[in-house]
């Protein structure tokens, strides 16, 4: 049967419904401002299928439904670029961006100043996407810049790309007219693909550029449905003459003179632009945009990797031209490397709080990220396997944020004969007491307990720290040299300490030992979730601390609790059971606590069923970075006020409170159309309750 022989009724219902899910698409993927519910949508799409199921002629190239995948191919084809795609020049400082904008002035003979327009630096793969009488007939990626490869079946899957453009063509745009932008994986589509990668044993993607290269190269394009691709656009390539009953006399009355305003011309026409796009009046503004982005950089739901900035009047553009495969006229901005070479100088072994040794790798010093770096944690001999390293390698070492530096991969071609093997220490390298595994653990750990001097530190350090007493004043140099010198030896010890005594550390007069004393002193009152966090047992954080305190209510209760009784109390498991039970059992810990006990005070805890707390029956999913307290803390808080907090969202989740940085949980909430709460809506929270 041919369109011609259906009821025009049916032909009009297929149109109605194509212009419905285009516009909700738009409004959703491009606009982020979603208009119907998700369940309006999916009805749409049903009536969609099943039409086109039952009459295979109304399936249109144009129609929503074909954003699924289709056959799979054998390969690719090649494309030849009417234009071609061209690439960028980076700059990487300050003084090399100054010297760009110099020559520039050079060649236009014009000291004037340049408005410039500029944007993020996306981490992904440039692509041309050609479209005829407004519909997508063709898209491919630049390859070698003059001839690509034809990926239109893959991008056809991306939702946010419109199959049909927004207008009328040879009304509203040229019959023929390339958008050329970059394909990109969001970082939360990246993480949930390397998470499940790993759950079933795949190679995951070692960054989300690969992983939208690997998912743009899929021959069979149902792949690349699956793969949640995003797109931004950032020019044109060839814009065609107009023929038929055009109102517009030529191409130039559609194309704008300002790049900024063709990219508001292009988001006119259905396609995303990228929302951190802004016009800069003067090279001011363009280090204040620079340095703008580069503090967003972990918050945007996209990796960058610097700013492209453009000059914007196309006539001046065009005075400019190319050089080489580079126009004169834009420039790549680059924020410092987050990868870069170096080399295994030795790795060593250092003993944690809890007496878990830690392979570091000494590093030749590199500037990476932003800072130079000579250690990275390799945390365990698992570790070391899996990445096959060996003292002497050339590895790539990765600092992004404030992350620490992590060593990605060893690069096996630069090996050389002399490498030598990693040996783990067969006793403890400090106090060289026996060392043991647990089995199913990958660490390896000292069994002297407070008897290492490596471990009297740490739990000193701890004891000390910001969430446990706040010690201010008593930094993890002072801790190591007060121990070192012998003047202390445990957390106690600390409370016996004059002003003579940390008066002869290094770096301390008189004034600075009378402050941290009158700090120690403020430490003696606390409250006794603090100080059972303060003891440091394995795997008790703050939320624990405070749960045991909250059920037992006294240390007495808590110190002689039995392993089954431990089990009651919320977030405690056979496994933390045991570590608590075994913390109070050794001698020496317990003369510790008991010591510890004599000298400081908390107050008696109000006792209140569960069911009078605030939050109860009210639960909470924590997600993404929390800046003002730290995610244990605020589970801590919540727990204190009855709230349960969860580690995974749910249909019987109240609240997801969503930090820096929210990922996959934030977006399970979003479709499950639960409450999300920011970080500071949980502080307000928390503030009306205490
Ligand atoms: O590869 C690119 C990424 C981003 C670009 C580009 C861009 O602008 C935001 N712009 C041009 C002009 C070219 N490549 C050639």
């Amino acid at each position: 049967m041919s369109t011609a022989d259906l009821p025009q009724a049916l032909f009009e219902k297929v149109k109605q419904l194509h212009k419905e899910i285009n516009q909700y698409n738009h409004q959703y993927y491009v606009l982020d401002q979603p208009s119907v519910p998700d369940a309006e949508y999916d009805r749409l799409m049903r009536e969609l299928l099943s039409i086109e199921q039952e009459y295979p002629e109304l399936k249109f190239l144009d129609s929503p439904s074909q954003k699924v995948g289709g056959q799979a191919l054998k390969a690719f084809s090649q494309v030849t670029h009417q234009i071609p795609m061209l690439s960028l020049d980076n700059v990487f400082s300050s003084e090399e961006w100054a010297a760009f904008i110099k020559r520039i002035q050079d060649r236009l003979n014009s000291d004037k100043k340049l408005v410039i327009c500029a944007e993020p630096k996306l981490d992904g793969l440039a692509v041309s996407l050609r479209y005829e009488k407004g519909f997508l007939v063709q898209a491919a990626t630049r390859g070698d810049g003059s001839i690509g490869e034809n990926i239109t079946e893959n991008i056809r899957t991306i939702k946010s790309i419109p199959l049909k453009l927004i207008g009328e063509s040879g009304i509203d745009y040229p019959d023929v007219i390339e958008v050329r932008g970059e394909v990109f994986m969001p970082k939360a589509s990246f993480e949930r693909l390397n998470e499940m990668a790993i759950k079933k044993g795949e190679k995951s993607f070692a960054n989300p550029r690969n992983a939208a290269a690997g998912s743009l190269r899929q021959l069979d394009s149902k792949v690349t449905a699956k793969r949640n691709l995003d797109f931004y656009a950032y020019g044109l390539g060839f814009v065609g003459e107009l023929t038929v009953n055009n109102t517009l006399a030529n191409e130039q009355v559609f194309l704008k003179n300002s790049h900024y305003q063709r990219l508001c011309q292009i988001k006119s026409l259905g396609l995303p632009m990228c929302p951190e796009v802004r016009l800069l009046d003067d090279q001011q503004q363009v280090q204040h945009f620079y340095q703008d982005i580069l503090s967003k950089r972990d918050q945007l739901s996209y990796e960058i990797d610097g700013t492209v900035l453009k000059v914007d009047n196309i006539l001046l553009q065009e005075r400019l031209g190319f050089v080489a495969r580079a126009p004169r006229w834009a420039m790549a901005y680059k924020f410092p490397a987050q990868e870069e070479l170096t080399v295994i100088e030795d790795v060593e072994f250092q003993v944690g709080r809890t007496g878990a040794i830690t392979p570091v790798a000494r590093l030749k010093p590199v500037f990476v990220g932003g800072v130079t770096v000579s250690n990275a944690t390799l945390h365990n001999q698992s570790e070391i396997e899996r990445l096959g390293l060996k003292i002497g390698d050339t590895v790539i070492i990765r600092r992004a944020g404030d992350v620490i530096p992590q060593i990605v991969s060893v690069v096996l071609e630069k090996r050389t004969e002399d490498a030598k093997d990693v040996i783990f220490p067969q006793t403890c390298p400090v106090c060289d007491s026996k060392v043991s595994k647990v089995e199913g653990e990958a660490v390896l750990r000292c069994t002297a307990g407070l008897f290492c001097q490596a471990q009297r530190k740490e739990a000193i350090k701890h004891f000390a720290s910001r969430k446990a007493h706040d010690v201010d004043g008593l930094g993890d140099k002072l801790v190591e040299q007060l121990v070192d010198e012998g003047l202390i030896s445990t957390p106690a010890d600390l409370f016996s300490l004059t002003e003579i005594d940390i008066s002869t550390m290094d770096r301390m007069g008189l004034k600075s030992a009378k402050n941290l004393i009158t700090s120690i002193d403020k430490a003696k009152h606390t409250t006794l979730a603090k100080f059972i966090y303060g003891l440091g047992i394995r795997e008790v954080g703050e939320a624990t601390a405070a749960n045991l305190a909250n059920y037992f209510y006294t240390l007495t209760a808590i110190r002689t609790a039995s392993f089954e009784a431990l089990q009651a109390v919320d977030d405690v498991g056979a496994i933390v059971a045991k570590n608590i039970v075994n913390f109070f059992k050794e001698e020496h810990n317990l003369a510790v606590v008991l010591a510890l006990d004599a000298i400081m005070t908390w107050p008696d805890i109000v006792v209140k069923s569960a069911d009078e707390l605030p939050l109860a029956d009210q639960t909470f999913v924590l997600t993404g970075t929390l800046s003002q307290m730290g995610r244990s803390e605020a589970k801590a808080a919540l727990q204190l006020l009855g709230a349960k907090v969860s580690g995974s969202i749910s249909a019987k989740t109240h609240f997801l409170v969503a930090g820096e940085k929210s990922g996959s949980k934030l977006i399970k909430a979003q479709d499950l159309g639960l409450a999300v709460l920011t970080e500071d809506d949980l502080v307000a929270l928390l503030a009306k309750y205490n």
